[in-house]
Formats: structure tokens, sequence, C-alpha cells
């Protein structure tokens, strides 16, 4: 049957996996909205038939007419959504990141693995756009031989939510590139260096922006990362493989390109809820299918320990300086594949 879904946080992720479960996914609907916030979740509510609003995450995943879980509060509550979802052994969709540190990751990861199968699909999207997984396909054909270096550039037009702060650019932003970049490769990150170009102007004061994050990888290779939130123009992802017998590259134009008054060129998404939306759609309903299949796939816990654990090393290297090597735990039998 349908799947009920309780979106749990209705900030801007979750507003608008709300709309896209309601309107675009198929095979689910949404049964719940859950915030602090009881008005906002209610007006929520109000706008979609058989959807009740709750302020209490427990309350929702304990109503008969929810099926699954999509965790889209703040980092740090998520460590206790997953745990509820857990005990009412819930499939769970969470958003990045995981939990906001490798320990309270782990212990998601003891948790789930005490349940005796996956639950949980991490929100890492980027597996889920096009580009990307073209990327992916044709690294893993091996027709351009062995991958020795990935370029990333990952740009935002302004600050994503005033307050951003220094760390906020690895944990929140670069992140994206540690779990594309483990992905791609299919190697673990190892060592994490932070180079510190004088701020943009653009800046606020005291924010170190931008940053060039350069990762090294158990397979030999060399990554770096471009990570700037004030480049004004729009918000742009990029990344570029180097291999032995070629290179491969994405994200340079998106749709029309225009000729008109002298000028050649396209348009430039304004945030990543556009840039990536085809990639959001793609995730969400990749994550009902697999539910009502009764399976999980995508980005498991153990990718959300793997980059919380890389981007502690990369804070490190931010604050401290110098190239800081990345601690984890094997990698436990239920994550082998
Ligand atoms: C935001 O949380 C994201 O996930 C975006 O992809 C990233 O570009 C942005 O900087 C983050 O704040």
């Amino acid at each position: 049957g349908t799947l009920g879904v309780a979106v749990v946080g209705t900030g801007k992720m979750g507003a608008d996996h709300v709309r896209r479960i309601d309107g675009v996914t198929s095979g689910a609907r949404v049964a719940a909205v859950v915030d602090l916030d009881t008005a906002r979740a209610e007006r929520l509510a109000d706008g979609i038939d058989g959807c009740t609003a709750y302020t209490d995450p427990d309350a929702a995943m304990a109503a008969d007419d929810v099926d699954a879980v999509l965790i889209a509060s703040p980092g740090p509550a998520h460590e206790a959504a997953l745990l509820t979802a857990f005990e009412h052994d819930l499939p769970v969709l969470c958003e990045k990141p995981l939990t906001p540190d490798a320990a309270s990751a782990l212990r998601v990861m003891e948790a789930e693995q005490k349940l005796g199968h996956r639950r949980v699909q991490v929100g890492f999207m980027r597996r889920y756009d096009a580009e990307y997984m073209r990327l992916k396909e044709l690294l893993d054909s091996g027709r351009l031989g062995r991958p020795l270096m990935l370029h990333n550039r990952h740009r935002n037009a302004t600050l994503p939510v005033p307050g951003f702060t220094s760390e906020m650019l690895i944990n929140d932003a670069v992140v994206h590139e540690m779990d594309i970049t483990r992905w791609l490769l299919d190697q673990e990150i190892t060592a994490v260096t932070v180079m510190k170009p004088r701020p943009s102007s653009n800046a606020p004061e005291g924010l170190q922006d931008p940053q060039f994050v350069i990762f090294e990888t158990d397979g030999g290779a060399v990554v770096d990362v471009e990570m700037n939130v004030n480049c004004r123009f729009g918000y742009q992802v990029q990344a570029e493989a180097v291999c032995e017998n070629g290179t491969a590259r994405i994200g340079d134009a998106h749709g029309m390109l225009v000729n008109s008054a002298g000028q050649w060129g396209g348009s430039i998404a304004p945030d990543f809820v556009a840039r990536f939306e085809d990639a959001y759609d793609r995730e969400v309903q990749a994550w009902v299918d697999a539910t009502r299949r009764g399976e999980v796939t995508g980005p498991s816990v153990w990718d959300g320990y793997a980059a919380a654990a890389v981007c502690e090393t990369g804070v490190t290297a931010l604050t401290e300086g110098g190239r800081r090597e990345v601690k984890m735990i094997d990698r436990p039998e239920l994550y082998r594949s």
C-alpha cells in the first residue's frame, strides 16, 4: 500500500520534502509532520489530506498510519529521532548530517546493529544527481583507467544561514565532497589538510571563507575542494576526475544555452534546493521504492559515520593547521556488501 511518512522538522529541507512527498513522489503520502513550532506544523498539515501535526516525534512515530520517517530536523536532534525510530523499527531517510560528530554517529551505528538490519538511508543526495551518477558509471567502467585526482568546486552565492561559521563550511558543506569522494572512488579518506586563503571581503568579519581542502585516500588519490560560501553569482557544484587515460568533468552547464544581444550562455541555480531538485526527487523516490520492497539502499549509517569522522579531522585541520590523519573504526559486518 501507500507508505505513510512522518516528516520530522519542517524547516527549509523538511518543508521541501513535504511538498515533494505530497506532490511528486509516487507510492507515499505525508501522514504526519512534526515541529516544535506547532503553528508551523499545523499550517503544513492543514494543506494535506489525512496529515496530522505533532510536536513530539515519538507520538508521530507511534501513530498507526505512520510507516516510515523522514528526519529533517537540525543535526543535533537526529540521534534522538533515529533511536526513537529504531524503537518503532521504522525505516528512516535521515537528512545529512547523520549526527554532528563521530561519537554520536557510532552510537547510532551500534543501535542499528542491535536491530540486526539496516534501517537508515542517509540524505547524501548528490549520489542521486544525474551528472554524478554518469561520472560514477564512467569511473566504475574503468574506461579512463584509475582515478588519480578529483578537483571539486563548491560555491554558495551567500551564507546558507545567518551566523554560518568557519567550522560549518567543513561540517555542512565540504561534507558533501567527503561523501561523494568516498562513493565515486570507493575508497576511504585517510587525511585532511585545509589551506586558508585571505578571506573574501564578501565574507563576514572572522569567517574563513573561502577554504581550500585537500583529502588523501587509502587508494592513493588526492582530492581538492574549493569551498566558497560568498561567491555572489549563484550556486555551483563542479567536479573533475583526472584518470590515467583521460578526464571527466561535470557541473559546467545545466539545461538551456541562449544566444542573445551579443551574449552566449546559460543560467546558474540560486541555491541547492534548485540545483539538486532532481537529485532530491530521485533520492526520496528511491527510498520509498526500496522501503515498499522491504529493502534499505543508498548511503548507510556507515557512510554517515565516515563523513562525521572526516569532518572532525577537517575541523582540526582548519583550527590547528597541518595535515591531519582520519581515525575510524573498522567497517562492521552489517555494512559490508
Ligand atoms: C547546506 O546544508 C547543504 O547541504 C548544501 O549542499 C551546501 O551547499 C550548503 O553550503 C550547506 O549549508
